[in-house]
């Protein structure tokens, strides 16, 4: 049985004990497409864990640079810019841009965000490929591709259109059809034309330089699967779908000329009309960036002692731990990824994000619609991140852990802790008299550093949703801490009436009673400054403010010390740390993301070109009308087992049919299904189905179907593909 999906990983120490310490960090965040503002499904999957990460490492006073970009290459750029009737670069200058400036907002910290159509980036790609041609590690072949003769170029299957034969949509594309949904070729479209001159393409031959995985994939096998063990199961399962199913050449080039140009030679001086495949030039962005930052850049990128770590989301999985690594290790001389924490995807409201239809929660947009609520959405984002599977972002659940998280535990205890220091302390840090520490207190003094251990092994695990629940539980037993001690009844001992009238005795003990407890909580509060910077760092720097201490506090190596507040230092009043989210204002998100005002990109009428298909519009609404009864034996008869999918292509001439090969651990099966309307082949790779194993075989379109694979279809008609929780063993029964 086929075991490294389990959960094998999770307990290995990360970095490995033992192996020689690093001695610098490279982090990388995935280069967003600059076809478009970014959205909370990219800040949850990719930036806000990255920068929580670096964060915590600067505080470590670790080495560390982070990189990111805007990717401005790739077919959906030209194409937008068509659309739009501007110019590609006009068209990455307005989103590359306005990607910058929403990443700033939100306080992610690269320490340097660069794009791709800078020079210095043309020309380290084109020598990175320049030096594997010379090195002889390209295939050339030519293949026969769709040409324009009016516009004179190749055109990616995205520049046809023509009639969808699904449905009749005269405006689908060549992959793609946006009304169905459903996945095309180029070949397959009636009447097809150019989007670029509306002539009838012609078939011609084209040459391309190919790079042969396959020549790498022993070396992959031996350096993922035995080596790396240690990462996600959702990056590690997915590479070994990959690396199971072999691996094939790729064309690292095209005909286009918006991009890197393919260098001469092989090409002709110029490119001759041929550039570099977007997913060829794009990783190499991140050194390019970093050649940018900083002309220590190749200690980063060469030292064997370098730690590099690619923040992603799953959709790039394939190119950052397969084929990136593969160029790197063909090149030659560059550090691998050691880890590549990938993450699942955020839904919104239940429903995948569409940037077509608009089901999304733009960055821009929050930030006007909550200003100075920055933080809130980054801990939300981190509270539910896509982190083990698939999560969902509802605005209910938005409200509810700004106001009873945010508000009713972190931002309660260090306003209650201010409040009172305020009133009974003279707004001056009290002393800590030792003599009369109690149990209670020495507990809450174990706690300073019990937090701190655990936020550090779960952040140095990628584990940043537990992370940041172990700051918030500290700030909770703070608020209990403080409801037990109770410092504004034991100060009612010292009021006038009720103090002895001989002074000290009673009153004195109260108020060294009253100085411990807030003592204690000053400390706890300088403590939580630290603990919760990487997370929230604008709550980080109002309460610096507040305690008129300087940003070296945050240290690290701070966090979990008594002493971090001097006593006697006076502070100043308490601002509030977050305002309470009303039912109006969340009632107004639900209502601008289902009326579709939630425009993508601010001033344009057009769609963002999105990656995934629309779904079918076959609205189906679920009925109380059952099948006839069964009994549990008729059930029991059903073999329902847990596959992985581990390759899918269209079936030719049947636009409904998938044939997919499904791993089912014990042996890998042919099935044919029903739902190529419903995903790209692509998208289905590394998915786990549950299939009826044993189904008996039939033949559909000349090709046997071992089994089925279960889906439910929601009103909308989109079909869901039923899965375990979390990645399992494939041949697990379903019960
Ligand atoms: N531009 C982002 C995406 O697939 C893609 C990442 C490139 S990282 C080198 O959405
Ligand atoms: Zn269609």
């Amino acid at each position: 049985m086929d075991s490294t999906t389990a959960n094998i990983n999770s307990d290995l120490p990360n970095p490995p004990l033992g192996v020689g310490a690093f001695k610098r960090y490279l982090v990388t965040a995935a280069l967003p497409y600059a076809n478009g503002p970014n959205h909370i499904g990219h800040m949850a999957g990719v930036y806000i864990p990255a920068d929580i990460y670096v964060r915590y490492q600067r505080a470590k006073k670790t080495d560390i640079k982070f990189v990111c970009g805007s990717d401005e290459h790739g077919v959906p750029i030209t194409i937008r810019a068509l659309k739009e009737g501007v110019s590609p670069q006009q068209i990455v200058d307005k989103y590359h841009g306005m990607i910058k400036e929403s990443f700033e907002k939100m306080g992610i910290s690269f320490d340097i965000y660069s794009r791709t159509s800078n020079k210095i980036h043309h020309e380290t790609a084109a020598a990175f490929f320049k030096k594997m041609y010379d090195d002889g590690l390209f295939e050339e072949k030519e293949t026969e591709q769709y040409y324009d003769e009016k516009a004179k170029t190749f055109l990616a299957d995205r520049y046809i259109v023509g009639t969808c034969p699904v449905c009749g949509n005269e405006n689908a594309y060549g992959d793609q059809c946006e009304r169905c949904g459903s996945s095309l070729s180029p070949e397959q479209l009636i009447n097809p034309r150019s989007t670029l001159s509306d002539a009838i393409p012609i078939k011609k031959k084209t040459r391309h330089w190919y790079f042969p995985l396959q020549n790498y994939e022993s070396w992959l096998k031996e350096w993922i699967l035995e080596g790396h063990k240690e990462w996600k199961n959702n990056v590690y399962g997915q590479c070994k779908s990959w690396l199971d199913n072999g691996l094939q050449s790729r064309a690292m080039t095209r005909d286009s000329n918006w991009g890197v140009k393919v260098p001469s030679p092989p090409a002709p001086e110029g490119g001759g009309g041929k550039v570099l495949y977007v997913w060829f030039d794009a990783p190499i962005g991140y050194i390019s960036a970093t050649k940018e930052l900083t002309n220590r850049w190749a200690d980063y990128w060469c030292k064997e002692d370098t730690r590099l770590i690619h923040f992603i989301g799953k959709d790039n999985i394939v190119f950052h731990c397969i084929i990136f690594p593969a160029m790197l290790k063909a090149h030659g001389g560059f550090v691998l990824p050691d880890n590549v924490p990938a993450n699942e995807f955020l839904n919104i409201e239940g429903d995948k994000i569409s940037t077509s239809r608009n089901w999304a929660v733009w960055v821009h947009e929050y930030l006007k619609d909550f200003p100075g609520c920055e933080d809130v959405l980054r801990y939300v984002l981190c509270a539910n991140a896509p982190e083990t599977k698939d999560n969902d972002f509802t605005w209910k659940d938005f409200q509810e852990r700004n106001n009873s998280e945010l508000v009713a535990i972190f931002g309660n205890f260090v306003n209650r802790t201010f409040v009172l220091m305020h009133k009974l302390c003279a707004g001056k840090v009290p002393k800590l008299h030792e003599d009369i520490l109690d149990s209670i207190d020495r507990a809450l003094i174990a706690e300073f550093e019990a937090t701190k251990l655990k936020v550090e092994n779960a952040l140095e695990q990628f584990k940043f949703r537990d992370a940041l629940f172990e700051v918030i539980d500290l700030a909770r037993t703070g608020n209990k801490y403080l409801q037990e001690k109770q410092p504004w009844i034991v100060a009612k001992k010292l009021e006038p009436s009720t103090a002895p009238s001989t002074g000290g005795g009673l009153g004195e003990a109260a108020q060294k009673q009253i100085d411990n407890c807030l003592h204690l909580c000053l400390q706890l509060t300088a403590n939580l400054a630290i603990l919760v910077n990487p997370f929230l760092p604008f709550t980080s720097r109002k309460m610096l403010h507040m305690m008129k201490v300087v940003e070296k506090m945050l240290d690290w190596e701070n966090a979990g010390k008594l002493k971090l507040l001097s006593v006697g230092y006076s502070l100043r009043p308490p601002e509030l740390l977050f305002r309470k989210i009303e039912d109006e204002e969340v009632v107004t998100q639900i209502e601008k993301l289902k009326s579709g005002l939630v425009k993508p990109n601010a001033g344009s009428q057009l769609p963002v070109i999105s990656k995934e298909p629309e779904a079918a519009p076959s609205a189906k609404l679920a009925t109380g009308n059952l099948k006839p009864e069964i009994q549990f034996d008729d059930f029991s008869k059903l073999d329902l087992r847990i596959g992985t999918i581990v390759a899918a292509e269209k079936v030719e001439k049947a636009d409904k049919l998938l044939k997919l090969q499904v791993d089912l651990g014990f042996e890998k099966r042919t099935i044919v299904s029903g739902i190529a309307l419903h995903f790209n082949p692509d998208e289905l790779l590394g998915r786990q189905v549950v299939v009826v194993a044993n189904l008996a075989p039939r033949k559909l379109r000349g090709i046997e179907s071992n089994g089925m694979i279960l889906s439910a279809e929601d009103e909308k008609g989109k079909l869901h593909l039923i899965k375990p929780e979390e990645i399992i063993n494939p041949g697990a029964g379903v019960s």
